[in-house]
């Protein structure tokens, strides 16, 4: 097995489960004839009958035996339309599932909605209900999304490599596009719409214009072909000078007309190649990239010029508000706020400002961006790095459900207390305006999709969340392993233990006590905390941790940078004083002396040493549990993990060792008594080259 199926494996059920929902649905009765019903049709079909072999599960043409399975949508289906059901409230992509008779005293299983992909949604749900053993008996389910954008961005260049790609090369093959469609393509699709997930951005933010142009266009059409059925949009990255590389203009202003009239052109274009394109995503002024500010224009002009070429048509523009510049002396922490900030309300309504889940880089642990809450009048949505990039990339078995739920329940107390992040990006800021969430993609061309097996629950934890920021990581994992290991919770359990910790343990052995950006220079692998020769000041390590003869950290209090003041005036004090912070970000915000005593009693010194050799341990745990589960899951996919879980134990000790080595050369302290010296001297650490590392392609 090499995991290509991902969570829709739909294994067979055990004989008693079979019969149990056999007695409840036992055949298919579809109304309607679009491509999103056909597609949920067969899904549903080839679902069940995989998971109740011997038994089938066939397409009816009508719901007369008890038992039947009728999915519509009041237009579609005349069976769903005589049940009169309480659809209004659910919106375009929301669903119900009820358990009903008809007129004529069959009992059956409705899944129904408003529109067609509300239907394939609803499908997805009772496929999932059936693959978890869940009860078919008096079903009365109603959910719908509570984000409208909930996209995936593809950081995959034209030349198929994927920039913080850790499962081999992009899955968009370009050069055989568009008179083959590889069947991954409607994989992918049918993957993303089980989660939820309705569009995706199929090309870098580090943008090449190329994509734009009429023949490359012809490719993401065929691809945006694909994806229809399953509910999903195609969107792209839009170079910001693409009206120099490709229109021969002199110049991108955007407020020069003649800019403005090629990009209107130029989406003109677009819309006629593919109706329902999505719209922008950009990466403007920021790390190299053009943008509004090379002509002295703000990211509210830049952006507005796109959402006017898109509005006509319904396209929306994805503005990322992820900048730092090399000539702001700033705390890079505060500068996406610093700029963002008073632009809010300036933006178009079809504009969505992108903000990354903190404020520096999808670092191990962040406290949230003060962003979130701060721009009451702009449509914020979230960027969330599905990619482990700073998380060990694919060998290190990290679940970033906990991540992500962390960063959504953090409260903003914008306007007050209560407003968390998701309710934040789940709050429309008038009625009917964009809401959104984004995640940068861990999808490639290896059999497994993402690299490793377990990094699939983060593609399918960032489609939970999409749907509901309200969600749980814990049920979120639970129901992943069922799906993907087997539903015996001997499995489940040890599965989802692991999965829990898992993170926990990478901020321990890499980054802890609010640490950050320790990593080796440009592919970001294994530790390099001593840095301190690149160009940018905020490219090295030694500016985040700020490590010295007296103490550590980064002080971001009113007597530093004052960074916290961005934060609403409760977090901020919160954040502000080191015996009411957190201690899971007490070095993020404050330079703290090696001898400060902690909340366990021990020293900052022993803390940290106590918190690498943590992270280690939790590392040798989750190999002890995985030993556990040898033949109780498929050899090819356990020895895969098994192998994985090794790398990951060795490179939790190489960073243990190595930023011990080194902290302790500047903090000049003893081990605590229990803790391991490590093997090599400091330049041992420092001498270690990575042979290979996929890195940012430059
Ligand atoms: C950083 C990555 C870089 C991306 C950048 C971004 O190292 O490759 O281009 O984020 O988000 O984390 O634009």
């Amino acid at each position: 097995d090499t995991g290509y199926d991902l969570w829709l494996r739909y294994q067979p059920l055990d004989r008693r489960q079979a019969d149990a929902v056999q007695h409840r649905a036992a055949y298919l009765v579809a109304e309607g004839n679009s491509p999103t019903l056909a597609a949920a049709t067969e899904e549903l079909r080839r679902g069940m009958s995989a998971m109740l072999a011997p038994h089938s599960f066939a397409v009816a043409g009508s719901a007369m035996r008890n038992g039947a399975v009728v999915i519509g949508t009041p237009q579609s289906s005349p069976i769903v339309a005589a049940l009169g059901l309480p659809l209004a409230k659910l919106g375009a992509e929301g669903y119900l599932i009820r358990s009903a008779t008809t007129a004529a005293g069959a009992r059956i299983t409705v899944i129904a909605a408003n529109q067609d992909v509300g239907v394939l949604y609803g499908v997805f749900a009772f496929l999932k209900r059936v693959q978890l053993g869940q009860s078919l008996d008096n079903l009365d389910i109603a959910d719908a999304p509570r984000l409208k954008v909930r996209v995936l961005n593809h950081w995959d260049n034209l030349d198929r490599y994927v920039e913080r790609g850790y499962a081999g090369q992009s899955i968009w093959d370009w050069q055989k596009l568009p008179d083959h469609k590889d069947p991954r393509y409607t994989d992918y699709a049918r993957a993303n719409a089980s989660i939820g997930i309705n569009g995706t951005v199929l090309t870098n933010v580090n943008a090449n214009a190329d994509v734009l142009r009429p023949e490359w266009l012809a490719k993401v059409k065929a691809l945006a072909g694909v994806f229809r059925p399953w509910g999903i949009k195609v969107y792209l990255t839009a170079r910001f000078s693409a009206p120099i590389e490709l229109g021969g203009l002199k110049t991108a202003d955007p407020l020069d007309p003649k800019v403005a009239a090629w990009w209107k052109a130029k989406v003109e274009e677009i819309y006629r190649v593919i109706p329902d394109f999505g719209g922008f995503l950009v990466k403007a002024n920021s790390e190299g990239q053009p943008g509004p500010n090379d002509y002295k224009r703000t990211h509210a002009d830049g952006a507005n010029m796109l959402a006017d070429a898109l509005a006509p048509h319904g396209g929306v523009v994805m503005w990322r508000a992820f900048v730092y510049a090399a000539e702001n002396p700033d705390d890079r922490h505060k500068q996406a706020y610093t700029e963002f900030q008073p632009l809010d309300g300036k933006f178009r309504d079809n504009v969505l400002v992108q903000v990354k889940n903190g404020a520096i880089d999808f670092q191990p642990r962040e406290p949230f961006h003060p962003l979130f809450g701060a721009m009451p009048r702009t449509p914020l949505m979230m960027e969330f790095q599905i990619t482990k990039e700073y998380l060990g990339f694919a060998t290190h078995l990290a679940y970033l459900g906990t991540m992500w739920e962390e960063a959504l329940q953090a409260d903003t107390f914008r306007p007050t207390r209560g407003w968390t992040v998701a309710r934040v990006l789940e709050t429309p800021v008038e009625p009917g305006a964009a809401t959104g969430m984004a995640g940068v993609a861990n999808i490639g061309s290896d059999f497994n999709w993402s690299g490793s097996q377990f990094d699939q629950a983060n593609w399918y934890a960032f489609g939970r969340f999409a749907w509901n920021p309200e969600a749980r990581a814990e049920p979120i994992a639970r129901d992943w392993a069922a799906m993907t290991w087997g539903s015996d919770p001997a499995i489940v359990d040890p599965i989802v233990a692991m999965m829990m910790g898992s993170r926990e343990a990478v901020v321990n052995y890499m980054t802890p006590l609010g640490l950050g950006h320790l990593m080796a220079t440009g592919h970001h692998h294994g530790p390099g905390p001593w840095i301190a020769d690149l160009a940018r000041p905020e490219w090295n390590p030694v500016y985040y941790h700020k490590a010295d003869a007296v103490g550590i950290g980064f002080d971001r209090t009113a007597t530093g940078t004052n960074a916290v003041a961005q934060y609403a005036p409760e977090v901020a004090a919160q954040f502000g004083d080191v015996k009411r912070v957190p201690e899971q970000f007490l070095l993020w915000f404050h330079h703290v002396p090696w001898d400060y005593r902690t909340r366990s009693g021990r020293s900052l010194w022993d803390e940290l040493v106590t918190h690498y050799d943590r992270g280690v341990g939790t590392v040798a745990a989750m190999q002890a549990s995985w030993e556990g589960l040898k033949g109780k899951v498929d050899d090819a996919r356990w020895s895969e993990v098994r192998d994985f879980l090794a790398i990951q134990r060795q490179e939790a000790g190489w960073w243990r060792d190595a930023s011990i080595a080194y902290f302790q050369s500047v903090s000049k302290r003893s081990l605590p008594t229990g803790h391991a010296a490590p093997p090599h001297d400091l330049d041992w650490y420092k001498a270690i080259k990575t042979p290979y590392a996929p890195g940012n392609g430059k």
